[in-house]
């Protein structure tokens, strides 16, 4: 097997054992670790999505898949370009409530902090009351909502909705596999007073958070 074949399986088959040195070896050969999680690492993801959708692995063994993702996020991280400064403005975090994924947000949070923004990172399941709770608290320039479930979609729109009951105007940045612009801009943004915006990977999420800042 070719390395990035290796590292794509050791996503499909949920295993550590000999992950890290061949992340040592990636490390060698891309210039960015970026690289090698959107490459290699995300094609083993979504082929764990395929199989799963297949019925050809249960849940548990997706939550190791999972694991492997994360760990070898986190051995790549501090590889990655930071700059010093944190004074590009703060971003609250969120995946919506009814969801648990993290994965995005977690890539999220680590591109946007590496990149001169301060986040708080609110986790999953956040409900609109926590949300609303903790804009208040940590007065954001952002709102970021991950989302990867088709429901998660809907529970943006209602977010939104509640948002915008509660006064909040702050623009509003979301992304996850269940989302669209089409959908952010048909559904979400009608529903809200300030600005919404879809971001398609975290690079992107990125992109827009600093037009926002300019
Ligand atoms: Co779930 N799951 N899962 N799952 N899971 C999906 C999403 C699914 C598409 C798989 C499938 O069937 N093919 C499917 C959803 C179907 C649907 O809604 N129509 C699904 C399902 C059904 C479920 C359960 C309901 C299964 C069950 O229990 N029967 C359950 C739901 C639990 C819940 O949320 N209430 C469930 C559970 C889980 C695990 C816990 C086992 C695990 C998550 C572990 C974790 O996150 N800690 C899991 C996983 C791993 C997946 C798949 C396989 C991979 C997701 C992932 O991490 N991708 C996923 C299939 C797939 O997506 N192909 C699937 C890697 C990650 C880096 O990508 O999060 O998309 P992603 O983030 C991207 C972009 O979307 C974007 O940037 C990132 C890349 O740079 N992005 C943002 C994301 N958020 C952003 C925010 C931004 C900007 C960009 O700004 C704020």
């Amino acid at each position: 097997l070719t390395l990035e074949e290796r590292l794509a399986n050791y996503v499909v088959e949920g295993t550590k054992e000999g992950l890290f040195e061949d992340l040592e070896q990636a490390l060698q050969r891309y210039s960015d670790p970026l690289q090698i999680i959107n490459g290699p690492l995300m094609d083993g993801m979504n082929e764990v999505g395929r199989l799963f959708n297949d019925n050809q692995l249960i849940v548990a063994e997706v939550l190791q898949s999972a694991e492997v993702m994360k760990a070898a996020v986190a051995f790549l991280e501090p590889y990655m370009e930071k700059t010093e400064d944190s004074s590009k403005g703060k971003v609250l975090l969120a995946t919506v409530k009814g969801d648990v994924h993290d994965i995005g947000k977690n890539l999220v949070d680590i591109i946007l902090s590496n990149n001169g923004f301060k986040v708080v990172d609110l986790g999953i399941k956040v409900t609109p009351q926590q949300l609303i709770e903790a804009i208040k608290l940590e007065k954001p320039d952002i709102i970021g909502l991950s989302g990867l479930l088709v429901k998660s979609a809907q529970q943006m729109v209602v977010t939104a909705q509640d948002l915008k009951q509660a006064g909040i105007s702050i623009p509003i940045l979301v992304g996850g596999a269940a989302l669209s612009r089409k959908f952010t801009e048909n559904k979400i943004a009608p529903e809200y007073d300030g600005i919404v915006l879809y971001a398609k990977d975290a690079m992107d999420g990125l992109a827009l958070a600093n037009r926002l800042q300019r």
